[in-house]
């Protein structure tokens, strides 16, 4: 070996072949959603932190009128899909044995006999976990990270990177804040430090609570 060479650990190399191929099926992804006029909006979180609560609420109210459809990410079990599949619109399980997030060819792969130019919405619910999706470009059009209120006010401080790769932060379970004595002015504080002028909204899929604003913040425009 060339003494002047720099020794670089092989795995870092592979996860960064692994992170390169990603991204061009992802920008590849990003141009198949652009022409079928389908606005993807993906949702990450811990486990447990109301993803599929909140989106279930979402596909009923937005299944009414306008076209949605989701992809649903987990270790294993179809029970997210079969949750959101009672909002009445197409919804398919991807499971990822023993993988902590979902990638670019995974939803290539769930999304092959779906037409896109059918939808309106695609939504993708990640795998729980604030860490491995982070670095995992899905072709999303939009990206939110949930925070719940049973999860303490510090996880934007702890886990910078899911906050950095998210386009708007929402914060679930705001029914709970009280009884939790979360504290909503550290946990806007803390997301500030984090990423400067991050859109934020406050919502409970169980009483309701917030819900237009998260409507609305997910209207974007293409
Ligand atoms: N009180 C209250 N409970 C909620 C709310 N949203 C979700 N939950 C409860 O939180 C638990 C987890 O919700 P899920 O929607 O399954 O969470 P998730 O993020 O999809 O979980 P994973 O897919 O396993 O990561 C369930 O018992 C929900 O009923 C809410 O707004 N308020
Ligand atoms: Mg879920």
């Amino acid at each position: 070996m060339n003494g002047s060479a720099v020794m670089r650990p092989r795995i870092v190399e592979v996860r960064e072949r692994v992170l390169k191929q990603n991204d061009l099926l992802a920008r590849e992804l990003r141009q198949r959603f652009q022409e079928a006029g389908v606005r993807v909006v993906s949702m990450v979180s811990s486990p447990g932190a109301g993803k599929t609560t909140l989106l279930e609420k979402t596909l009923t109210i937005l299944n009414r009128g306008c076209r949605v459809a989701a992809l649903v990410g987990d270790l294993a079990t179809e029970n997210d899909a079969l949750r959101l599949q009672r909002s009445g619109a197409p919804v398919k399980q991807i499971t990822t044995g023993t993988t902590c997030h979902l990638d670019a060819s995974m939803i290539s792969t769930a999304l092959t006999d779906w037409d896109l130019k059918g939808f309106d919405i695609l939504f993708i619910e990640n795998v729980g976990n604030l860490v491995c999706p982070s670095s995992y470009d899905l072709g999303e059009n939009l990206r939110a990270v949930l925070i719940s209120t049973t999860e303490g006010e510090d996880k934007p401080l702890k886990y910078p990177t899911i906050f950095n790769t998210a386009d708007i932060a929402v914060i679930t379970k705001i029914d709970l804040a009280a009884a939790v004595e979360f504290d909503l002015k550290a946990v806007h504080r803390n997301i500030q430090t984090v990423r400067p002028g991050m859109r934020v909204v406050e919502v409970s899929a169980k009483t309701g609570t917030g819900i237009d604003a998260w409507l609305e913040a997910i209207s974007f425009r293409k």
